[in-house]
């Protein structure tokens, strides 16, 4: 198996740097398109056999040094018993959302194998179709963006019903987080079972908080899943997306690999982390736009960056958008091949 991925996770400077794109599987690959012109989201998520192939599609044909699982950090909450769907153009939503001790009450912790046996049917599928190839990323979303999710009822920007909760009802906040946090770990201990061989806990939305909020509110929730999931023995990563200002708490979660988002480069990140630390990260999705000598500049920036971490993973800032050309995307991963060899 070709296993740069999972040797940079460990601490090892590789020749070349591997890479991975978060959503690599999605709506830029006319591949994914077709599948989803016949299924709906959801359906795809739940369906093993789709969820396989799309998953496997970013590694065919465009050559990553990983696959990630083809799911959603959402998943959970409807097996928690809340209810899910997407809406068109819209995103997702959450109905009833929780926001009193009666809504949370009506939902439960989750047994994997009964509640979402897909997940698990599609990875033990993935390990047969990948196992002379790539190794497979599990993930889940973190305590405190499922929360943003369970809370608002969807996505939001203000973020004003979960802020509410934190700072009216802490008690409350506590008994939705705690509940979160147990799924959490019986989520990704299932995966990991089932045969993932790293997991990334998503915190897309804890960026909104101060260091102060951040601390109580999500790092003690993601640190508990750390901890939890140790022994395990697979590389875990903590991706906190706009978290410039977080950074030094982050490393206090306890993953093995920490995740960048665009806005701080790897130079300055590392000035506060130190050098002893697995990155992960960083262009701007948005760079994929740039014309090819430009775009080749800007990454072998990030690579001469990622030297002076203890290793580097190339990936995105955030995930790829559905705009850019996949032709570019594939060029670029050849570009990171090619320019950490
Ligand atoms: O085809 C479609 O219309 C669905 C688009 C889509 C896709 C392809 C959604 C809806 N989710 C996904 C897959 C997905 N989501 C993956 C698959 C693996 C891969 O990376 O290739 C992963 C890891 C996620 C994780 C996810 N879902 C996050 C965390 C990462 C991030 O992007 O910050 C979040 C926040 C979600 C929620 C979500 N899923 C989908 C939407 C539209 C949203 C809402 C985003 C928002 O609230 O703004």
């Amino acid at each position: 198996m070709r296993d740069i991925f999972l040797r940079a996770c460990k601490g090892e400077k590789t020749t070349p740097v591997p890479v991975w794109f978060m959503r690599q599987a999605g709506r830029y690959l006319p591949e994914y398109q077709e599948i989803r012109g016949k299924a709906d989201f959801l359906t795809m998520c739940k369906t093993p056999e789709l969820a396989a192939e799309v998953t496997l599609q970013p590694v065919d044909i465009l050559g990553v040094d990983a696959a990630i699982l083809f799911s959603d950090i959402l998943i959970p909450l409807e097996a928690m018993g809340a209810g899910l769907s997407f809406k068109e153009g819209k995103g997702p939503i959450i109905s009833p959302p929780v926001r009193s001790r009666k809504e949370l009450e009506r939902l439960h912790t989750i047994e994997p194998e009964r509640d979402v046996p897909f997940v698990l049917e599609t990875i033990k599928i993935l390990r047969k179709e990948l196992s002379e190839r790539v190794p497979l990323i599990g993930f889940a979303g973190a305590p405190f963006t499922m929360a943003t999710y369970l809370i608002e009822g969807g996505t939001t920007k203000s973020f004003v019903n979960i802020k509410k909760m934190l700072f009216s009802d802490p008690a409350l906040f506590r008994s939705v987080m705690e509940l979160i946090t147990e799924v959490t770990i019986s989520y990704l201990s299932a995966q990991i079972e089932a045969g993932v061989q790293a997991i990334q806990l998503f915190d897309t939305w804890a960026g909104v908080l101060t260091r102060h909020d951040f601390r109580d509110a999500a790092l003690v929730y993601a640190r508990r899943i750390f901890n939890a999931l140790r022994t395990r023995g697979v590389p875990m990563i903590y991706f906190v997306y706009d978290g410039g200002h977080l950074l030094d708490l982050t490393r206090l979660a306890g993953s093995d690999v920490i995740g960048l988002d665009w806005r701080t480069d790897i130079e300055t990140a590392l000035k506060v982390l130190g050098k002893d630390v697995v990155v992960q990260g960083n262009l701007d999705p948005c760079l994929l736009f740039l014309e090819e000598e430009r775009l080749r500049d800007r990454i072998s920036e990030i690579i001469q960056q990622g030297l002076g971490a203890k290793a580097h993973i190339f990936n995105l800032g955030h995930g790829v958008l559905p705009e850019i050309p996949p032709e570019k995307v594939r060029l670029a991963i050849e570009m990171i091949h090619e320019l950490s060899s």
